[in-house]
């Protein structure tokens, strides 16, 4: 669409069920904010649309296990993701949320028109409920074997394992996660929207009018489409979402993918009375900012229903992300494993640019990609540091150490010179054909660009030489170089925009358009510009230890966590435990045994007598700690020959999930020989 007069950007509105993280920012928001950031530049009419999405079984079922409502968790969430949205500077227009006032009017008003003008059908089917509590199960409430692996916890929707899409009557063995027991079928009526019937305009409209989508958008879109569509049910048996609109129909709301995308509409509305025209006028042109994992919701589903309701438009575009890694690992947020914006915000403050510039660079854009503390620290180095900031700087300082600080005068351009300037709207070129796009790693690249070569420029030049022969000379090469400086001001607004603020601070200007950028002349001669400051700071070693060290114990959590307990033994008599001879006693010296790795050698008081025992804790314990400690010994092992030691007994220990041990103490100090029974 090469005509239009508006832009409507939707960013997929988060679950209210946990705070953002880094694959939410790189996938949609940052991206998202980019593209918003850049239209305002050019005095483009646009709106940037959020919110929360606050409806769903992930949340119902987070306020189960912690014993609140659904409305206190969303409560919870909706407040950190917006408060840390706004200090990252995410440049929402309104970030709205869906158990708003206004998204029940607008979700419900919808449905009402679909289901009057006839465009759902209604069907019973046999679904699983739980008895005890009198409830039909979603998918997600209901765990049993995958059919496909055998893993044990497979959800009814989905086995984590394999990755299998499954439906709960699939399962071996279902079982209830609200009573433990196991469901039975029983019938229940939904209403459905008829997909397969919208097949062949969705196969034209975007697999015949939109080959230009990004290939990841469109190969999804293409498989589903010719894997043949079936009608997808929109409303659920929970009492946690929009109700149904109907007579008798307790107990039964909207589908949470039916409700959440039209939370885009609410929002509008929230924000403007015109919100029409930025939904119905066809010259407004539509974006859905998403991650890779909504794809089908926002070019299959959310179209068919706009469709059918009939006075809508539809995506211009749907430019969707791949996922972010962390460390080679997947991001999960159940696994703790990912980087939260609200502890970065406060672990690194003032950094926000900082994690904009390496989630652009290292965009997903057309494939899974990977952030590391590492490349995090280089980018911010050799990047940011390095190129825009030491150009920025050093120009700064030559203008303010020659000149006081003002704008020096240009004398007579050299062909170099000439070359220089006219290089700034060449990158206004190549950034704008990126940008509008979509591909944001190359539109930052190309802007960065122009920080090299006004490097380049001043390695060239050398005025800091040049100075002591030339005067008229330096004059016109810190002219060029401050022209380059006020350029970046608009050049990387979209993508820097603390950094940029403080750089127009530091330049002494304000806010420019995007038509400006390439102008050889936004700094005029005698301009006063202030004393200069570093727009970004070297990252050191011991910043990143710490975040890697965070990441490592996460790791350890999780693997302890993954514990596989050993099934119980069978039962034995007591007098077969009575056999059993431990006691208290303490370690009154301690060595490692040469050439061993494992082994310590120890002389314990047991109270009895005092005897030598060899355990293999020297991995987890350092001789002199062990001194004076009390330990627990069964004595009446067998003796045995260890390295040519014997071992009279052993000590014993609780095996962690990484094989490491921890020695087994009395929880106060009891005089040895006591008996453990
Ligand atoms: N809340 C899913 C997600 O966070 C969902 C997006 C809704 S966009 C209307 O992946
Ligand atoms: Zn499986």
């Amino acid at each position: 669409m090469t005509n239009y007069k508006r832009t409507l950007i939707t960013t997929a509105l988060p679950y209210a069920n946990g705070p953002i993280h880094i694959g939410h920012l790189a996938g949609v928001y940052v991206p998202a904010d980019i593209y918003a950031r850049y239209l305002r530049l050019k005095n483009e009419d646009v709106i940037m649309i959020g919110g929360s999405d606050e409806h769903g079984v992930p949340i119902t079922l987070k306020a189960k296990n912690e014993g609140v409502t659904p409305q206190d968790i969303v409560d919870r969430y909706h407040k950190i993701i917006k408060e840390s949205f706004q200090k990252f500077g995410i440049s929402f227009d309104v970030y709205s949320r869906t158990s708003s006032k206004i998204h029940y009017e607008t979700a419900s008003e919808f449905f009402r028109k679909l289901y009057d003008n006839g465009k759902l059908i209604e069907k019973t089917s046999e679904q699983y409920y739980d008895e005890e509590n009198k409830q039909f199960l979603a998918d997600r409430y209901i765990i049993g074997t995958c059919p496909k692996c055998s893993f044990e916890k497979a959800y009814g929707d989905q086995c984590e394992k394999c990755g299998t899409s499954l439906s709960s009557t699939e399962l071996i063995n279902p079982t209830s996660m609200i009573s433990g027991n196991q469901p039975v079928l029983k019938e229940t009526k939904h209403w459905y929207l008829p997909l397969d019937q919208y097949e062949n305009w969705l196969r034209e409209w975007i697999l015949e009018g939109h080959k230009e989508w990004k290939p990841n958008v469109y190969g999804q879109c293409k498989s589903w489409i010719d894997g043949g569509l079936q009608p997808r049910a929109v409303t659920r048996d929970l009492d946690w979402g929009v109700p149904v609109p109907i007579e008798g129909t307790e107990g039964k709301v909207l589908y949470v993918w039916f409700d959440a995308p039209i939370g885009y509409i609410s929002a509008t509305k929230e924000l403007t009375s015109d919100w029409e025209i930025y939904w119905k006028d066809p010259e407004t042109r539509m974006l859905h900012f998403i991650g890779k994992d909504n794809i089908v919701f926002h070019c299959i589903i959310f179209p068919s229903v706009l469709k059918a309701e009939g006075t809508y438009n539809l995506p211009e575009n749907v430019p969707a992300n791949e996922f972010l890694n962390l460390e080679n690992d997947k991001i999960s947020t159940s696994r703790n494993w990912a980087v939260w914006l609200s502890e970065y915000l406060e672990e690194m403050p003032g950094k926000e640019d900082v994690l904009k510039y390496v989630l652009t660079a290292n965009a997903p854009e057309n494939k899974d990609n990977d952030f590391t503390w590492k490349d995090y620290q280089a980018k911010n180095n050799n990047e940011l540091v390095a190129v825009l900031g030491n150009f920025v700087n050093r120009a700064l300082v030559l203008v303010n150490k020659y000149f006081n600080g003002e704008v020096p005068v240009a004398g007579q351009f050299t062909n170099y010179d000439i070359e220089i300037l006219s290089s700034i709207l060449n990158i206004k070129n190549e950034v704008e054909k990126s940008l509008d796009n979509f591909r944001f790693r190359e539109a930052l690249k190309n802007a960065m660009d122009l920080a090299r070569i006004g490097n380049k420029y001043l390695a060239d030049e050398e005025p800091w030489k040049v100075v002591k022969t030339d005067i008229e000379r330096v004059k016109t090469i810190l002219n060029v170089c401050m022209q380059i400086t006020a350029n970046f001001t608009i050049c990387f607004e979209p993508f820097l925009p603390f950094s940029m603020e403080k750089l127009r601070g530091l330049l002494n200007i304000g806010k420019m358009d995007w038509g400006k950028l390439g102008s050889t002349n936004l700094l005029t001669a005698g301009h006063k510009i202030n004393s200069p400051e570093l727009l970004f700071e070297k990252i050191e070693d011991e910043t990143i230890d710490v975040q890697t060290q965070k990441l490592i114990n996460t790791k350890k959590a999780n693997k302890i966590d993954e514990i596989t307990v050993r099934p119980a033994k069978e039962n034995i008599e007591y007098d077969d435990f009575n056999k059993i001879d431990i006691r208290v006693g303490t370690v009154i010296e301690a060595e490692k045994m040469a050439k061993t790795r494992k082994l310590l050698k120890l002389k314990i008081d047991t109270g009895i007598d005092k005897r030598t025992v060899i355990s293999g804790i020297a991995e987890y314990y350092e001789p002199k700690d062990l001194i004076g400690k009390q330990v627990s010994i069964l004595t009446n092992l067998e003796s045995k020959n260890l390295k040519g030691v014997g071992s009279q007994g052993m000590i014993l220990c609780a095996e962690n999930a990484d094989g490491s041990l921890s020695i087994v103490s009395p929880e106060k100090n009891v005089k040895n020989g006591s008996e453990i029974k």
